[in-house]
């Protein structure tokens, strides 16, 4: 039987509609035949209520307070509410819909974890759960996610600089390149257990870098947001946060690093390449086949049926950082 599978290179109109009236449908189809615009109005309300959607019997994930140094310079920028960034994700592994993960991540298990880092270097190693926020001081960095369906957020992430960790091992002159791999666990992520639920996906979800894109100071390894751990729907316990590219990038709940010659196959690229480039640079000169990235809708704490759409800038607004990496290049071609 052929089955008819969602992905995002068959982007469903919801997804980069606003996100009140996406959701704002969505209880409309489930729940009744039609509402007006107050009884819509509570409706939403009441939903928002109930402390993080959970129901009694839902476990809940356990996060951890982390110690770490603020990130002072960016503390004026307006952060995302705490209760946005992790109940509106994109974590295929656990659903396609950007309200699954949130439901079916809660029972991930984190403890014990493996990362390993190896490849073209003199000393990979291998980092188990606690070496993970112990191994380097943790420093706090506010950054804009710019997703590539064009809404965006303001993350207070927690972490350490990948160049650190990449350091370690000691690269040897074949490194050009950087691979990472998400955890393959279908029997504890049912989107790789369910082709339908994950989006269509060959699992394990992965990524890349070019070297001296892993070496810039702004991509980070997070361990926490909000001041705390992070909870499993935004890539417990350790995920990449790449803040110039588009969201994909930033690749979640990551088991193995690799240090390679050449440039590594990547998730997106590989399920639909006329659409989702290796580089991936925020660009609002250069749309996605099927809409534009001239402007992003902000998710912020504004009211039900606020729009904040804004300018998408250049690299997501991090081009004094980071442009010198691709002089040269159109990225037009490698987008
Ligand atoms: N393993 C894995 N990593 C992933 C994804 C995914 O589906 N699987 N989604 C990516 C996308 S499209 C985005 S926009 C960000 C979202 O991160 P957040 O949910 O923490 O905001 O995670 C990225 N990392
Ligand atoms: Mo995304």
């Amino acid at each position: 039987m052929l089955v008819k599978i969602p992905q995002r290179s068959q982007l469903t109109e919801s997804d980069i509609t606003d996100e009140s009236v996406y959701h704002d449908r969505r209880s409309l189809l489930k729940n009744m035949g039609f509402l007006g615009a107050g009884a819509l109005m509570t409706a939403a309300l009441s939903k928002n209520a109930q402390a993080g959607f959970f129901s009694d019997e839902t476990p809940v994930f356990k996060t951890k307070p982390l110690d770490y140094k603020q990130d002072i310079a960016n503390q004026d920028l307006i952060k995302t509410p705490e209760q946005k960034v992790i109940s509106h994700n994109n974590f295929y592994e656990f659903g396609s819909q950007k309200e699954q993960p949130a439901k079916l991540a809660q029972a991930f298990n984190v403890e014990p974890w493996k990362l390993t880092i190896s490849g073209e270097c003199d000393n990979p190693i291998t980092l188990d759960y606690d070496d993970l926020t112990k191994m380097f001081p943790l420093e706090e960095r506010i950054y804009r996610l710019r997703c590539v369906e064009a809404w965006s957020m303001v993350v207070p992430w927690i972490g350490f600089s990948l160049a650190d960790l990449i350091k370690k091992v000691s690269p040897n002159s074949r490194a050009k390149y950087v691979a990472f791999e998400t955890l393959y666990d279908p029997k504890q992520m049912p989107g790789q257990a369910n082709r339908r639920l994950g989006g269509g996906i060959k699992y394990p979800y992965v990524e890349g870098l070019r070297m001296d894109e892993a070496m810039n100071p702004l991509a980070l390894m997070s361990v926490g947001l909000y001041g705390k751990t992070l909870p499993p729907q935004n890539g417990a316990p350790i995920r990449l946060v790449v803040p110039w590219k588009y969201g994909f990038k930033s690749i979640k709940s990551i088991v193995a690093i690799k240090l390679l010659e050449h440039e590594p196959q990547t998730t997106w690229k590989k399920l639909a390449p006329r659409e989702y480039g290796f580089y991936a640079n925020v660009n609002p000169n250069h749309d996605h086949p099927r809409w534009s990235q001239a402007s992003e809708r902000r998710i912020t704490s504004g009211g039900l049926f606020a729009r904040n759409r804004i300018e998408t800038l250049p690299f997501n607004g991090y081009g004094e950082e980071v442009a010198h990496l691709y002089q040269g290049m159109n990225l037009s071609k490698h987008f």
